[in-house]
């Protein structure tokens, strides 16, 4: 079977990996329909060799679309998704608009793939660092139990789109050429009262605050690991920071497991043997995963796996992967090849 697949949100960071994704993967389209904002509206994105025109989204648009993956932000999702999914469309989100509504799978396919079956027209994908964090631990919790979970992260620019990549750069021109004075209007978050240099410097503020003190980034870390992972008494706390690079996501990970008595090799056995995981963990040789590797890889990185000094049952990883592919893109179409696959696509309840 061929389909009508819309992405919306062509000509953004995550929407033209999406595009990317599915050239790369020969997905199996019949016409690929580019939707975008009026703003946007006009752009040529090429896509298979053809220069496709990008064209404003309306909920009309939606006419005859087998599966519509979104990526203009929250708003546009709230506002459309309902309408795609009205004329037929399946939706793969990949904005937090639906990712904790109860009727909405949120997926990461190597952690619950079968809860895309329970779709009602809408799959959620989640946020990018929560995303590699539950990849690279669902092995581990499969094997030995999982009772904790506290993360720090170190996270690229390109998360806050290409205006934040541009401020950057633009940043790092001007401090390297003397001038340390630069103006800072995009991070930490667009739309919040003061903005600070990412340019030489370390940001503990990824999207607004919440009145309890951890920014939205770190409830989504939270909350969105707890759905996916079907623990929702899993205790989970995280520290999300911005650093100045461009592409991929790092984290520090300290878990405990179930388990007594286990070893760095046989968390190493399973991290392994698991789909999507690549381990790069030798100390001897200096082999550990930074951003610069993951860039433009679907893989989750993991390294550094060591245990606590002073916990039997608590190790430390570290977790890197490319935000914008299999924290975005990849995890959207991969969700999209599943609906595919199993034949999920139409919507049975
Ligand atoms: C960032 N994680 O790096 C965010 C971007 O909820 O899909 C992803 C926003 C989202 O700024």
């Amino acid at each position: 079977n061929l389909y009508h697949v819309a992405v919306v949100g062509a000509t953004g960071a995550v929407g033209q990996k999406i595009i990317e994704t599915l050239e790369d993967r020969d997905f199996p389209i019949e016409k690929l329909t580019l939707l975008s904002s009026s703003r946007s509206a006009g752009a040529k994105v090429s896509y298979k060799g053809e220069e496709l025109t990008v064209e404003e989204a309306t909920p009309d648009s939606f006419e005859g679309i087998d599966l519509a993956l979104f990526s203009a932000g929250g708003s546009v999702s709230k506002q459309l998704a309902p309408e795609a999914v009205k004329r037929g469309a399946v939706v793969v989100d990949n904005t937090s608009a639906y990712r904790m509504d109860e009727e909405v799978p949120l997926v990461v396919p190597e952690v619950n793939e079968s809860d895309i079956r329970s779709h009602k027209g809408i799959i959620a994908n989640p946020n990018c660092s929560t995303i590699q964090m539950v990849a690279a631990l669902q092995p581990l919790r499969e094997a030995y139990g999982l009772s904790r979970v506290l993360v720090s992260t170190y996270q690229a620019v390109s998360g806050a789109g290409n205006e934040a990549v541009d401020e950057l750069r633009e940043q790092s021109k001007q401090m390297l050429e003397g001038n340390n004075e630069v103006e800072a209007s995009v991070l930490p978050v667009k739309g919040d009262e003061k903005h600070f240099p990412i340019a030489f410097n370390a940001l503990p503020q990824i999207d607004k605050f919440e009145d309890n003190g951890y920014t939205f980034e770190e409830m989504k870390m939270i909350n969105e690991t707890k759905k996916i992972m079907h623990m929702a008494e899993l205790p989970v706390s995280a520290t999300c920071v911005r650093l100045p690079f461009f592409t991929s996501h790092a984290e520090s990970v300290y878990i405990e497991v179930e388990q007594d008595g286990l070893t760095v090799e046989d968390l190493h056995g399973q991290l392994n043997d698991a789909p999507g995981i690549t381990l790069m963990d030798d100390p001897a040789s200096q082999t550990y995963p930074t951003p610069l590797d993951a860039e433009g890889k679907r893989d989750v990185f993991v390294g550094r796996v060591r245990k606590d000094p002073d916990h039997d049952r608590g190790f430390h990883l570290w977790v890197v992967s490319d935000n914008l592919l299999k924290g975005a893109a990849w995890n959207t179409v991969q969700i999209a090849e599943s609906l595919v696959q199993h034949q999920w696509l139409q919507i049975e309840q």
